[in-house]
């Protein structure tokens, strides 16, 4: 699972995505900066931070997302070919919003006006959709007239209906389309039907005592994070960047300091994870406490499959409870003599936050 960062010049993509990753750009050697850059961060989980209390193991394993600092949009951006194949190879979208002032930079004339970033970035998205598709579109018919097949003609007919959407200037990821529909589709890779998370890039003097939810509303954003695949959050980057290097009971007293309870970029990162219809469940002992990404709607047998096939393989059945149901028993074996503990079968459907043991064959 990659997300990509994306966003006009100068908004602060790269920054957001070291304090993301943590990496230390400069240590790395990134010395063109068209290089697109690579990272992986960890996603803040308290569930998981809670069972490791109880456990104490030997390891926490958080689950990961993989980031990419893509590239300035704009300008013909779009049109290089590595930029445009990197971008369409991620799952997702972080949209970098500039709302900061900058006195002491140049370029920094424009007004902030984080509506028109995302009509600019958003219609350089459809654009490239929309000359793939009418590439496509030539060649389908061309096809078709030598021979007809109905998954040229099924092909052709979902084109048909994407062409007008984008050149009325909406998304693909606002089209309605069925599950076959989207299977067809995927393989094209569009731009503008990948989830986006709007993030505002706000200054620090305008985060005193303001909640993060409140910069939302209060540039207009309420509305469009409302739309299917789309969300959105607020950072402030300075902050967050000071925040990456301290300890964590330094970083609370700071973030207190800033009138926040919670640091935006753990809310950012756990956005981005919901917004790709990512759930964790648990698995906990005193070696290690870890947490799995599945999908939403995994079944049992397939979430045994993501920490190994040969489980899903001899998947017998699960042991399953809710990780809040497992801490208020205390342990495990209260939660069996509680009747809490359950014995789930291949079909259960996986709970965000389920404790399972997997109990296979073989
Ligand atoms: N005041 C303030 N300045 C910021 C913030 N984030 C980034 N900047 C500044 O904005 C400039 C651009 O930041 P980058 O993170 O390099 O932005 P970018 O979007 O990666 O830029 P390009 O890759 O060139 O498009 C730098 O001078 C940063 O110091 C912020 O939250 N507050
Ligand atoms: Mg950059």
């Amino acid at each position: 699972m990659k997300t990509g960062i994306i966003g006009l010049p100068q908004v602060g993509k790269t920054s957001l995505f070291k304090i993301l990753t943590k990496a230390k750009l400069e240590d790395r050697g990134y010395s063109n900066p068209k290089e697109i850059h690579l990272g992986v961060a960890r996603v803040p989980d308290d569930r998981l931070e809670k069972l490791a209390a109880l456990y104490k193991p030997k390891k926490t394993v958080f689950a990961t997302v993989e980031y990419a600092d893509v590239a300035a949009i704009g300008q013909e951006a779009l049109k290089e070919p590595n930029l445009l194949a990197s971008l369409r190879n991620v799952d997702a979208l972080i949209h970098v919003l500039r709302v900061f002032e900058d006195t002491t930079s140049v370029g920094f004339a424009a007004p902030i006006d984080p509506l028109k970033e995302i009509e600019d970035v958003e219609f350089d998205l459809m654009l490239s959709d929309l000359t793939q598709i009418e590439k496509r579109m030539e060649r389908l018919e061309k096809d078709l007239k030598k021979m007809r097949s109905p998954e040229l003609e099924a092909e052709h007919a979902l084109l048909l209906r994407a062409k007008p959407q984008l050149e009325s200037e909406q998304p693909l990821r606002s089209m309605e389309m069925s599950a076959d529909e989207k299977k067809l589709i995927r393989g094209y890779m569009f731009l503008s039907q990948k989830p986006v998370l709007y993030v505002l890039n706000i200054s620090e003097s305008t985060t005193l005592g303001v909640d993060l939810d409140a910069a939302v509303e209060k540039y207009g954003l309420t509305k469009i994070a409302s739309r299917p695949g789309t969300g959105a959050t607020a950072i402030c980057g300075k902050v967050e960047a000071e925040l990456a290097e301290m300890p964590d009971d330094e970083a609370e007293e700071f973030l207190s300091s800033y009138g926040l309870v919670e640091s935006g970029l753990r809310r950012l990162i756990r956005k981005s994870y919901e917004l790709q219809g990512l759930i964790a469940f648990f698995t906990v002992g005193e070696d290690e406490c870890r947490a799995w990404t599945i999908p939403v709607n995994s079944r049992a047998q397939q979430a045994a499959g993501a920490i190994h096939s040969d489980l899903e393989k001899h998947f017998i059945r699960a042991e399953t409870i809710h990780w809040d149901t497992l801490l208020a028993a205390g342990s495990e074996a209260a939660a069996r003599s509680q009747g809490t503990l359950r014995l789930e079968g291949k079909d259960y459907i996986v709970q965000d936050g389920d404790v399972m043991h997997i109990r296979h064959s073989g």
